[in-house]
C-alpha cells in the first residue's frame, strides 16, 4: 500500500486542473489509482495525444528502425529520407552489439540516402537503389533494410520494389519497411510494421532449414542489449544449460533469425514491441510463448524456474535451481548492505512501455516501493492483461498487412511435447500475459502518456525519492532536486539486466538517491 503526505486523490485533480474541460475529461481516463478489490480495473491507453500537452512519444520511424530494427549488427541499416531521422537514432539508445567470426559489424554507423529538395520534388527512388548498391559494394552486409520517413510516404517513392528488385540483383535479404513517422499515435505502430517485415523476410526464410535443433532451445523475444543487458542474460542462461537460438533483435544477427523457428519456446521479454512476433510464430510455427522479466533478482529467477516448467526435465530443472541459488547468492551479498541504506524510499516510474513495469521489481529487491507509474505508448493489455481484452486490430495495425497464417502441421512437430504444450496453455501458463495493473500496490497510481506538467505535478506532491524516465525529463525533474534515473539508455551505465546487472542498479541507484549535493539544490523558480 503507498502512503502519502497528500490525498493521492487530490493530486489526479490537480494534475488535470489547468487543462480546458474538454482536455481534462479526456486525461483523466489515463490516470488509475488501484484498487484491488475492483476486479478488471480500466485504463485508457494508446490514443492520439491532445496537440498542445507536452509528452515525451516518440513516431512510427524511431519504434521500427530505431528501436526493433537497428540492433540487428550485421544487418546494414539504411534510412531512407532527410538526414535528420537518421543522426537522431544513431546511438543514443546504447543498444550493443558484438562481433561474430565473420567481423561483420555495422553498429556505429549511420547511413541515409540524405534526400533533398530535387528527391522530393522527382521522387527518391533511384537515389535509394543507388545507396543500397553502395552499401553493398562497400561493406558486404548479411542483409540490408530500408526504413522509410516521412517523406517517403508522402510522394510515394516505391521502396518495397526496391527492395524486391535489389534483393535479387544483390542475392542478400533487402527489407523494406513502410515505417514513416506519421502512422499510428506513437512509435508502438513501427514495433508492428517492423515484426510483420522480420516474420515476413527472415523467420524460416533464407538459407533456413526445418531440421530440429537438439535441447533445450528459446529465442529471447523483445530484449534489447541495451548496456549490455543481453551478455548478463545469457551468461546465466548458458550456465543453465539453454540455448538461445535467435534474438530480437538485442545483439542479434540475420543468420539466427531466419533460424528462430526451430527455438522450442519463445521468452518474451517486451509484451508492447514484440508480441506479434510471438503470436505470428505460434500460429504459423506452432512455437509457444511465454512472459518473463530479467530485470531485478527475484523476476529473473521466477522466469528462470518458468523455462524449467516448460522443458519439465529433472535434470535441467536441478541445474536452473543450483544456478539460482548460487546466483541469488552472490548477488545477495552485495546488494544486502546497499538495501539498508535505500530500505523504504520511494519511486516513480515513467517509461516506455515495459520497463515502468520491469523495473518495479528490481526496486522491490533493492526495498524501493513504486508509487507512480506508467507507460508512454503501451496498450491496455500492457496494463489490464490480454484476458480481458477481445483480441481486436488495433488502429497501430492501419496500412499494416495482416500476416497472420495458418499452422503448419508438418512444423508444429518440431516443438516441444504437443500435449505438454497444449496442458500449459489450458493452465494459463503460455500466450499468456497479465499486465502492470494487478502487480501494482494498493492505492498506488497509474498515469498513461504522462505530460511534463502532470509529472512536475506528481513531483512536487508525492516527493518521491527518484524518478525513473528518460531523457526528454531528466534536466527538469533534478531541477527539482530530485535524482533522474534514465531508464531507457541507462545514463551511462548498465548492464542492469539479470543477477549481476541487479547489482550495477544498486550500486548507482545508491549513488543518485544517497549523494548529497540534492540537498544543496535549488531550482531556478524557488527564488
Ligand atoms: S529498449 Fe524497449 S522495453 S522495446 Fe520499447 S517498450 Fe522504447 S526504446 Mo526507450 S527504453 Fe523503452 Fe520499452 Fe520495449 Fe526501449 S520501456 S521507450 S520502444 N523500450
Ligand atoms: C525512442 C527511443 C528511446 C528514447 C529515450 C528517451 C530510447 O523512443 O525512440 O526518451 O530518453 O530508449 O532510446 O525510447
Amino acid at each position: 500500500k503507498a502512503t502519502y503526505e497528500v490525498d493521492p486523490k487530490d493530486v489526479t485533480k490537480e494534475m488535470v486542473s489547468p487543462y480546458p474541460a474538454k482536455v481534462a475529461r479526456k486525461r483523466a481516463k489515463h490516470i488509475v489509482m488501484r484498487d484491488p478489490s475492483i476486479e478488471g480495473q480500466e485504463i485508457q491507453a494508446n490514443v492520439r495525444t491532445v496537440p498542445g500537452i507536452l509528452n515525451t512519444r516518440h513516431c512510427a520511424f524511431a519504434g521500427c528502425k530505431g528501436v526493433v530494427v537497428g540492433p540487428f549488427g550485421d544487418v546494414l541499416h539504411i534510412v531512407h529520407g532527410p538526414v535528420g531521422c537518421s543522426y537522431y537514432t544513431w546511438m543514443t539508445r546504447r543498444n550493443q552489439y558484438r562481433s561474430r567470426e565473420d567481423g561483420k559489424n555495422y553498429m556505429s554507423y549511420c547511413v541515409t540516402t540524405d534526400m533533398q529538395d530535387s528527391d522530393i520534388v522527382f521522387g527518391g527512388v533511384k537515389k535509394l537503389r543507388q545507396a543500397v548498391q553502395e552499401g553493398y559494394d562497400i561493406f558486404k552486409p548479411n542483409a540490408i533494410t530500408i526504413t522509410a520517413t516521412c517523406p517517403v510516404g508522402l510522394i510515394g517513392d516505391d521502396i518495397q520494389t526496391v527492395a524486391k528488385e535489389m534483393t535479387e540483383e544483390l542475392g542478400i535479404s533487402v527489407v523494406a519497411f513502410n515505417c514513416e513517422g506519421y502512422k499510428g499515435v506513437s512509435q508502438s505502430a513501427g514495433h508492428h510494421i517492423a515484426n510483420n517485415g522480420f516474420f515476413k523476410n527472415w523467420v524460416g526464410e533464407g538459407e533456413a532449414t526445418d531440421e530440429e535443433i537438439e535441447g533445450f532451445t528459446v529465442n529471447l523475444l523483445g530484449e534489447y542489449n541495451i548496456g549490455g543487458d543481453s551478455y548478463e542474460i545469457e551468461r546465466v542462461l548458458e550456465k543453465c544449460g539453454i540455448n538461445v537460438i535467435a534474438t530480437f533483435s538485442g545483439d542479434g544477427t540475420y543468420d539466427a533469425a531466419t533460424k528462430a523457428h526451430l527455438a522450442k519456446l519463445n521468452l518474451v521479454m517486451c509484451h508492447r514491441s514484440i508480441n506479434y512476433m510471438a503470436e505470428m510464430m505460434e500460429t504459423k510455427f506452432g512455437v509457444p510463448w511465454t512472459k518473463v522479466s530479467f530485470i531485478g533478482v527475484q523476476a529473473f529467477a521466477k522466469s528462470l524456474r518458468k523455462v524449467a516448467r516448460f522443458f519439465n526435465d529433472e535434470a535441467l530443472t536441478q541445474r536452473i535451481e543450483e544456478v539460482i541459488a548460487e546466483e541469488v547468492a552472490a548477488a545477495e551479498a552485495e546488494i544486502a548492505p546497499i538495501r539498508e541504506r535505500l530500505q523504504g524510499k520511494s519511486a516513480i516510474l515513467f517509461v516506455g512501455g515495459s520497463r515502468a513495469h520491469h523495473y518495479q521489481d528490481l526496486f522491490a529487491d533493492l526495498g524501493i516501493k513504486t508509487i507512480a507509474a506508467g507507460y508512454e505508448f503501451a496498450h491496455r493489455d500492457d496494463y489490464e492483461g490480454r484476458q480481458v481484452l477481445p483480441l481486436k486490430v488495433d488502429a497501430d495495425s492501419r496500412n499494416v498487412e495482416e500476416l497472420r497464417v495458418e499452422k503448419d502441421p508438418e512444423r508444429y512437430k518440431l516443438t516441444a511435447d504437443p500435449a505438454w504444450v497444449e496442458q500449459l496453455k489450458e493452465e494459463g501458463f503460455l500466450n499468456r500475459y497479465e499486465g502492470m495493473i494487478s502487480e501494482m500496490g494498493e492505492d498506488t497510481l497509474m498515469i498513461d502518456d504522462i505530460s511534463h506538467h502532470e509529472l512536475e505535478t506528481l513531483i512536487k506532491r508525492l516527493k518521491p525519492d527518484i524518478v525513473g524516465s528518460g531523457i526528454k525529463d531528466k534536466y527538469v525533474i533534478e531541477k527539482f532536486g530530485v535524482p533522474c534515473k534514465q531508464l531507457h539508455n541507462y545514463d551511462y551505465g548498465g548492464p542492469f539486466a539479470g543477477f549481476q546487472g541487479a547489482v550495477n542498479f544498486a550500486k548507482d541507484i545508491d549513488m543518485r538517491i544517497n549523494n548529497p549535493t540534492w540537498k544543496l539544490v535549488k531550482a531556478p523558480w524557488q527564488n
